[in-house]
This record gives structure tokens, C-alpha cells and sequence, in this order.
């Protein structure tokens, strides 16, 4: 690499999260040898709810402030350990400083020094680099073909652990379907507004859950997905044709492993791996979906299997909690045939490039990518411009609604503008 811009300072901090959580920032300064040019940038880490067993290990304090929530360790490995050991590389060298710094850890799960700690350095170096660089973050990320507006999948309805209402799954999304972005966002806006002003008409509750998605006391995934069809044409729009559907079951967190069964509290009712697939194919006869992700259990191989073979022709199948933007676990699943999309999530896996590692691999497998928030979220939009710079195709960033998810929403209007100026 002849160009060397060297990294000559870090600086880890503890912030707050959309919940009212600690998380973490990280700032990175680095030197242009050439010029002598400084450039500052800082990335923050995003936070799940609904996290998967096979995640690397978000690290906490477990002490008596927050809550035991408190990310003070983890700042103290950033601003001691790693700190230490990148000052002076180039921060081009993503790859490079991504390696070292999984190799500081020393665990498979990044249980030692924190995924949190990693993904912080990993991220602000991308971005301060970019900075140097004076490129945009997605081309920097994408190389010169960074060049595709992701379909947004909005999450309006939230359910599950991400409010206390009755809705046992977790997510209802409405996917618009726009030749450019800013009216796909558009129109998903528009029909978010409907959304409330019917259920405020019905008498439910119109506050939002984590995601920035209505919360209210729905019967089951049948009337969820009514109440968004109304939506949908009250705004003048065709399901189907203008917007689709998708939900995210997060069916681990339905799951009891005692009984080997799924329980729904809110239905009051329990349902097998095959009734939990009979369910997903009578909601696709009924309503213009196209997306189910973690239908069943993140370990539930054989369920999956079935329901790819099942469904896989009808809707994308997309793994979370099953895969956690992990390329052991997506290979597994590509070689069982399980799954047709794998969702990314940059903190399941902790550092930039292996995040990458697992787009690339999917999309070689034929394997749809899409780009993720978590429920716990910051005003770093760095996904927006993951999203643009792989060409995924798909992101989940919540409803447009809440600072931290329009943050991200707003970035991609502004990379459109760019892009579209460009052309
Ligand atoms: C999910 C995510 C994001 P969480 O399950 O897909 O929507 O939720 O961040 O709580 O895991
Ligand atoms: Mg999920």
C-alpha cells in the first residue's frame, strides 16, 4: 500500500443508546504521511434485544451502574489494549487493522476484549479513512460500481420483546417498491401515517415500540397484516404491487426448548415446528409477503430445511438469529439448503471486514443480503452507506419514525441525491 495515512490516535467512549442504554463511541484520528494532514472520525455500536445465541459477545460492565449495563471495561480495552497496538498503522488497512484486532481478543465469540470494543475501532477507522480520503463512506467501502439504493423494509408494527403489547412476533414491515429510494420512503411514510390514524380510530394504542413501529394490542399476525392492507390503500397505494409485507418472527425468543415448542402468550397457544409452517404459508396466501425472517429457532436445522423447502420458491427465508452474520453459519446453511437471505448485522460478527466476508458469501451462494439495524440504535448511519457500497439491495432500519432510524433513512436520500448528481 503506498499511500499511508497512520492512525495516531483512539479514543473510546461511553454513550448513550436509543433505549437510554450505555454503548460505544469510538473516535479515530489519523495522519496523511504526505501532507500532514489530521482527520478525526467517530462510529458508535448499535445494541439487539432479541440477540441470538451464536452472537459475539456484546461485553457489560455487570457493576451497579446502569443497571450492570455500563461499557466502562470495554472503553478501557479500546483506550489501552488496542489503542496500543494499532497506533501507527494505516488505517487503509482495514483488513490489516481487522485482523489484529481479532487477534488481540483471542476468542472465537470476542468474548475477551468485547465485539462491542471491536466493532467501535473497526467501524471509525472505515469511516476516518474515507475522511482522509475525501470519499464518500459507500464508495469508499464499494470501490467505483457502490451504486444501488436499497429497498427499505420498514417496521411498523412492532411486537414481541420490543414492546410489552400482545403481538407475539416481532416485526411487520412494509417493503414500497419505488424506481428511487426517496419515494419508496416516501410512500412507506405516507402509509405509516394512515397506519396510525386508523388505529387511533379503533381505539389502540398509537405509541411507538423500540423500532419507532405502532405497539398496539393486536390479535394475532392475520390482523396485523389486515390492519396494514387497510393502511396500504387508505394511502392510495396497491398491496402487492405498490408495497409488500415482511415480518420478522424471531421465533428463538418464541421458543421453549423443554417442550419443544413455540409459545405464543399473547394467542395463548403453543405451536410445533410444522405448525409454525403451516402458519407462514396460510399468512402468504392471504397477504402479498415477501420476506419471513427466523421463522423458527436459531438451532433448528431440520425445521429449516423444511421450511425452505416449503417456501423457499414464494418469499425470501431470511436468517438472523440462525445465521448471525457469521460465515461458519451461513456456510453451514448454504451446504443444508436452509434459508435464501441472510440479514447483517455488523455487531453479531464485530469487525467490518468479516461483516463483508459474510455479504460476499451470500451473495455468491445466490443468497439475498440484507443490511441491519439493531432495536438499539444510535444516530450513526454507517449502514446506509454499507448498504449502497455492497449493492445489497435490502435494508431493515425501522420505521420513519424515531431520530436514530431516520438517520439512516436520511443518509440514503442524501446518497441518492449524490449518486443521481454523479450520473
Ligand atoms: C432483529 C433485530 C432488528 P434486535 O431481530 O432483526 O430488528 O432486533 O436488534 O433486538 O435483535
Ligand atoms: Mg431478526
Amino acid at each position: 500500500m503506498s499511500l499511508c495515512i497512520k492512525i495516531i490516535d483512539i479514543h473510546g467512549r461511553e454513550i448513550l443508546d436509543s433505549r437510554g442504554n450505555p454503548t460505544v463511541e469510538v473516535e479515530v484520528t489519523a495522519q496523511t504521511e504526505t501532507t500532514g494532514r489530521k482527520t478525526s472520525a467517530r462510529e458508535s455500536v448499535p445494541s439487539g434485544a432479541s440477540t441470538g445465541r451464536f452472537e459475539a459477545v456484546e461485553l457489560r460492565d455487570g457493576d451497579d451502574r446502569y443497571f450492570g449495563l455500563g461499557v466502562q471495561k470495554v472503553v478501557d480495552h479500546i483506550n489501552d489494549r488496542i489503542k496500543g497496538e494499532l497506533l501507527g498503522m494505516n488505517v487503509l488497512d482495514q483488513i490489516g487493522i481487522d485482523r489484529k484486532l481479532i487477534e488481540l481478543d483471542g476468542m472465537d465469540n470476542k468474548g475477551n476484549l468485547g465485539a462491542n470494543a471491536l466493532l467501535g475501532v473497526s467501524l471509525a477507522c472505515a469511516r476516518c479513512a474515507a475522511s482522509a480520503l475525501d470519499l464518500p463512506l459507500h464508495r469508499y467501502l464499494g470501490g467505483t460500481n457502490a451504486k444501488v439504493l436499497p429497498r427499505p423494509m420498514m417496521n411498523v408494527i412492532n411486537g414481541g420483546v420490543h414492546s410489552k403489547n400482545s403481538i407475539d412476533f416481532q416485526e411487520f414491515m412494509i417493503v414500497p417498491s419505488a424506481e428511487r429510494f426517496a419515494d419508496a420512503l416516501r410512500m412507506g411514510a405516507e402509509v405509516y401515517h394512515f397506519l396510525r390514524q386508523i388505529l387511533y380510530e379503533d381505539g389502540l394504542l398509537t405509541a411507538v415500540g423500540d423500532e419507532g413501529g405502532f405497539a398496539p394490542d393486536l390479535k394475532d399476525a392475520g390482523e396485523v397484516f389486515s390492519y396494514l392492507e387497510k393502511a396500504v390503500r387508505k394511502a392510495g397505494y396497491e398491496p402487492g404491487t405498490d408495497i409488500s409485507f415482511a415480518m420478522d418472527a424471531a421465533a428463538s425468543e418464541l421458543y421453549d426448548e423443554a417442550q419443544d415448542v413455540y409459545v405464543f402468550h399473547g394467542e395463548e397457544i403453543t405451536r410445533s415446528s410444522d405448525e409454525m409452517i403451516d402458519l407462514y404459508e396460510s399468512l402468504i396466501e392471504r397477504f402479498p409477503i415477501i420476506s419471513i425472517e427466523d421463522g423458527l429457532n436459531e438451532d433448528d436445522w431440520e425445521g429449516w430445511q423444511k421450511l425452505t423447502q416449503r417456501l423457499k420458491d414464494k418469499v425470501m427465508l431470511v436468517g438472523d438469529d440462525l445465521f448471525v452474520t457469521n460465515t461458519k453459519r451461513i456456510r453451514c446453511g448454504i451446504d443444508l439448503n436452509v434459508a435464501n437471505a441472510v440479514l447483517v448485522k455488523v455487531n453479531q460478527i464485530g469487525t467490518l471486514t468479516e461483516a463483508m466476508d459474510a455479504i460476499a458469501l451470500s451473495k455468491e451462494n445466490n443468497y439475498q443480503a440484507i443490511i441491519s439495524h439493531r432495536s438499539g440504535e444510535t444516530e450513526n448511519c454507517f449502514i446506509a452507506d454499507l448498504a449502497v457500497a455492497v449493492n445489497a439491495g435490502w435494508i431493515k432500519t425501522g420505521a420513519p419514525c424515531r431520530g436514530e432510524r431516520t438517520a439512516k433513512y436520511n443518509e440514503l436520500l442524501r446518497i441518492e441525491e449524490e449518486l443521481m448528481q454523479s450520473c
